[in-house]
């Protein structure tokens, strides 16, 4: 039996089951079938009106997420004094509750990994991990960068790879991350609120491509602030905007505030690619994207300025403040 005193309830963050208005009847949440010939007008339309969309025929072999999916299983499985041998993340590693390195902490543990490095994972068969790491994030890396040559085409952004270029360079600052959500005892949930298993916020990155299997938790916040839950969809991946793409559409597209709550009867898995700028690129809206006389709403940063404030910030803080121009 697992026992928990007290400071150990404690330190996590709970959300109200309260009813959001908009959960009586919520609004679907786009899907884009990317063998379509109008994708990139939904991929757009997507953007604006939730930073969020699910994206089906995506191309991506199902035989490289499910090998994957078993790796990180098999890995998660392991005693907490194995996995602790991969190292703590800072910034890359295995983490265990806490997330990032300012006290934010969920029902979740992960590895992070970059994606220019081969991982270091303490398992038992490192090269078949690796194996699986490295065909799952060629083929979703192919997948983001179409997505991101669309959302150009959509925005008549010349030339066609100006955002994709920027994840597809040899100094790309992509992070891939491997989300295990244990099932949450319920001791810990109550009849009226839900343990944060990872708490709000928006991503950094220009996009990034999430795959679950099929246990509920992600949710999504609407723009009137309201919370949806996205419905799992283990055969299908969910693109995120990010801050960065926000930043280069000047406010055009909105990151999306996303979170996860955990589940008390299934575990969840999750893997995310972040699709990042190398860290000398200078992050600011995109001239074609600017009309007549107006003006950026951001002061102009690189990757690596964005990154210095955003690792002494919390999750849940909005990380672009500090950029906007008063
Ligand atoms: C949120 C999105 C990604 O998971 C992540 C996170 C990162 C981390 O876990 O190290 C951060 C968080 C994320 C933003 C603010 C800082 C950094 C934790 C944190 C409190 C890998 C990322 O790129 O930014």
């Amino acid at each position: 039996m697992v026992i928990l005193s007290k400071p150990a309830i404690e330190q996590f963050s709970y959300i109200r089951n309260k009813q959001p208005a908009a959960a009586l009847f919520p609004p679907l949440i786009p899907v884009v079938d990317l063998s379509k010939p109008d994708s990139k007008h939904q991929i757009i339309k997507a953007c604006e009106e939730f930073g969020f969309f699910k994206v089906i025929n995506h191309g991506v072999p199902m035989e490289f997420i499910s090998r994957l999916e078993s790796e990180a299983t098999k890995f998660f499985s392991l005693p907490f004094c194995e996995k602790e041998k991969t190292g703590q993340p800072k910034p890359y590693g295995y983490g265990n509750k806490r997330i990032g390195p300012n006290g934010d902490v969920g029902w979740v543990e992960y590895l992070l990994l970059t994606t220019n490095q081969d991982p270091n994972i303490s398992t038992e068969n490192p090269e078949i991990f690796r194996a699986a790491l490295n065909n799952y994030m060629a083929a979703v890396k192919e997948m983001a960068c179409e997505i991101l040559e669309m959302v150009a085409d959509g925005l008549k952004i010349q030339p066609r790879n100006a955002l994709s270029k920027l994840m597809m360079d040899e100094q790309s600052d992509s992070v891939f991350r491997l989300n295990h959500y244990p099932p949450c005892p319920d001791v810990l949930q109550s009849l009226n609120s839900n343990v944060i298993g990872f708490g709000e916020h928006t991503d950094p990155q220009i996009i990034s491509v999430l795959r679950s299997n099929n246990t509920s938790g992600l949710q999504i916040s609407l723009k009137d602030g309201s919370w949806i839950s996205v419905p799992p969809d283990h055969h299908s991946f969910f693109i995120n905007v990010g801050d960065s793409l926000q930043v280069m559409t000047n406010g055009r597209f909105k990151s999306v505030k996303h979170r996860v709550v955990a589940n008390s009867v299934k575990s969840r898995l999750s893997m995310i690619y972040f699709c990042g700028p190398p860290l000398s690129e200078k992050i600011a809206p995109l001239p074609s994207l600017m009309r007549g006389d107006q003006q950026s709403l951001y002061k102009e940063f690189t990757w690596f300025e964005y990154k210095r404030s955003a690792y002494s910030s919390r999750l849940a803080d909005n990380r672009l403040t500090h950029f906007e121009k008063i």
